[in-house]
């Protein structure tokens, strides 16, 4: 049979598609999507969830003068095969290659892009106001999970929309899974419309009144019947109550009738939202099976589903293990996550004390003002939450936790290049944002074994505190038992010779390459001491007169980017002690750092051993004895 996917070259050679081309063309992208993925990784779960949704939506609408936003953007690979990039969907996620969110400079289509939840109302509200000031006549559909009903600026939005435009359709994606099961009130809320039968046997009913008659009117009477039936069995359609006509819900898989419906919700003339059920995983075994693991994950067995060990363990699992152990030794100590049990491994430190265990939803400004009220009535929460969500909660950590120097610990996972994921993800800007609050710490470990007398630290620690670990695996050094506590504000110096013409001062996972450019200066006849600055607040100051008086140089490493960062810092000190040694710094450029493998991003910008001696070089020119006579 001649592929039709390979066909659909714009959204448009879609709807010359028959019913059953669609159908077929549904199973072709699955396909395409399972075996890209078992290569590239990915999203593979949210996508095979959507496939009927966004053929259904292309069908129906015209992007890219209609505007289709996905929330997260997570699952917008079927709408990138279906808008004229299915030939380079084998390079989605890998370096130069497609982008694995939406892009608006990747193309037309992509109106909107995204990677952190909750955005898609309030852009999508943004942009019908946009059209109904300038006479446009488009239509704007946001899509987003049932997880998107976590976040905070989802209601902000809800809240406005019917006050500010007439025509926008939200589309309400549910799956009853966020990357773990779904959690809090509306989820059930969700779960009690869906599970109704009395519910279910007025909407069948409906269905088969419009199959019989068909037609807008026999839809608008089905619809009448099953919003009486709503009155009857909840208390109110919460979105009705704000403003939005609700219908659904309605099976997201069948193609026919998604393509009725949105017919039919096209022409409406007030904002509404339609309640769609899929199936996260669809058609495909393991995903049904491993909902959590197929949310995201990297590359993948075709056929079994199976993955390759990592073999050792990774951040943020010697991070959870590390909570068990302290909550063990502190009855004071709990654990929040913001939708990431799984990501941060806390589903790990779950089962040990589910009593200390919160999943506060995609909240994570929630998330930090939870903490600090639980801080502020003598409880340790340790808030862990990626580097890139937590800039989300700003504002929470200046004016509730930091501001009232209560005792929150922050334990910023995927601090640093996020690879893959790109620009959205990347949490490499911590350090800046962070630096600037007074009473914080911040801490960066070096190793697997750091983040544990850390975290021990940080528990003893009476006030703000955070804890920076990158994604993924350590060099693997072995974690010792027993954690112990650090001095605030000491670096670790690791080498150090009478000869020292380098300093260099690495934080974090750069403290490899700092004795990697020691070793090859060594080779040169360059001495170099290495020191693991463990803080990028306080920084070491004593350490660092020490040096910056002995040293021709001082190089700063750090996987974050330089404006505010950690040589930012080391600079503010020396012109503070008057000291004007030339600093060399490597980090991260003022710009977005496209997806990409960490070791060619590195080598693009510069932050290897090799670049880094070529900028110490103009320092180094001149002998050190010439120096000296
Ligand atoms: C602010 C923010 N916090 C956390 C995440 C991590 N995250 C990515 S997708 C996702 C779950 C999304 O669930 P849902 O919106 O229901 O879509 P589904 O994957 O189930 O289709 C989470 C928590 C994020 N993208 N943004």
């Amino acid at each position: 049979m001649a592929s039709i996917l390979e066909g659909v070259h714009s959204p448009e050679q879609l709807r010359n598609c028959s019913p059953s081309e669609l159908e077929q063309l549904a199973a072709e992208i699955r396909e395409r999507l399972i075996t890209v993925l078992s290569s590239n990784g990915g999203h593979l779960g949210p996508n095979l969830g959507v496939v009927e949704l966004s053929i259904a939506l292309h069908y129906v609408f015209r992007t890219p003068t209609d505007k289709l936003l996905f929330d997260v953007s997570h699952q917008a690979y079927v709408h990138k095969l279906l808008t004229g990039r299915q030939e380079q969907f084998h390079t989605i996620r890998t370096p130069g290659g497609l982008n694995g969110f939406m892009l608006r400079t990747e193309s037309p289509h992509d109106c909107y892009g995204a990677g952190h939840a909750g955005t898609a109302l309030s852009a999508a509200l943004g942009m019908a106001v946009a059209r109904d000031r300038t006479g446009g006549k488009e239509h704007v559909i946001a899509v987003a999970g049932d997880a998107a009903f976590t976040c905070g600026i989802t209601y902000e939005a809800l809240n406005n929309i019917a006050h500010h435009t007439k025509r926008l359709i939200v589309i309400l994606n549910d799956n009853e899974w966020s990357i773990d099961r779904n959690v809090g009130a509306i989820a059930s809320y969700l779960n009690r419309i869906v599970t109704s039968s009395r519910f279910d046997y007025l909407h069948d009913r409906a269905g088969k009144l419009v199959e019989k008659v068909g037609g807008m009117t026999a839809l608008r009477m089905a619809r009448k019947a099953e919003e009486a039936a709503k009155g009857i069995l909840l208390p109110s359609v919460i979105f009705e109550e704000l403003g939005l006509k609700y219908f659904g819900p309605i099976d997201g898989h069948d193609i026919a009738t998604l393509i009725r419906t949105l017919e039919f919700l096209k022409k409406q003339d007030r904002p509404v939202l339609l309640h769609v059920l899929t199936q996260k995983g669809k058609g495909f075994e393991p995903a049904l099976e491993k909902q959590k693991k197929f949310h995201g994950l990297g590359p993948y067995d075709p056929e079994t589903g199976e993955t390759k060990p990592l073999g050792r363990r990774t951040y943020s699992e010697v991070f959870a293990d590390t909570m068990v152990k302290l909550a063990n030794l502190d009855s004071r100590v709990v654990a929040i996550t913001a939708a990431m049990p799984n990501g941060t491994g806390l589903d790990r430190f779950q089962p040990f004390h589910p009593d200390r265990f919160f999943d506060v939803g995609i909240a994570e400004e929630h998330a930090v003002v939870f903490a600090a009220g639980m801080a502020a009535q003598g409880m340790k929460p340790f808030c862990a939450i990626y580097s890139t969500f937590l800039q989300r909660a700003f504002d929470p950590i200046v004016h509730d936790v930091c501001l009232q120097n209560l005792p929150v610990v922050f334990c910023i996972d995927r601090g640093g290049l996020s690879a893959d994921d790109g620009p959205t993800h990347h949490g490499l800007f911590d350090i800046s944002y962070l630096r600037s609050i007074p009473n914080l710490v911040h801490m960066v470990p070096k190793d697997e074994d750091e983040p544990a007398d850390m975290l021990f630290t940080a528990m003893k620690w009476n006030g703000p505190i955070a804890v920076r670990f990158p994604r993924g695996l350590g060099p693997g050094t072995p974690v010792k038992d027993v954690p112990r506590a650090l001095a605030i504000g000491k670096a670790e110096l690791l080498q150090h010779g009478e000869h020292d013409r380098v300093a260099i001062f690495a934080l974090g996972a750069l403290v490899p390459m700092a004795e990697e450019i020691a070793r090859k200066l060594e080779g040169e006849g360059i001495g170099a001491a290495v020191i693991n600055a463990r803080f990028a607040k306080p920084i070491d100051v004593h350490m660092l007169e020490f040096l910056a008086g002995t040293a021709e140089v001082i190089l700063t490493l750090e996987d974050h980017v330089l404006a505010g960062g950690f040589g930012s810092a080391v600079l503010e000190e020396l012109n503070r002690l008057g000291l004007t040694v030339p600093v060399v710094r490597i980090g991260w450029p003022d710009s977005f750092i496209e997806h990409g493998k960490v070791e060619l991003l590195r080598e693009k910008y510069g932050i290897t051993a090799e670049a880094a001696i070529e900028r110490l070089r103009p320092h180094l020119a001149v002998p050190k004895a010439q120096l000296v006579s």
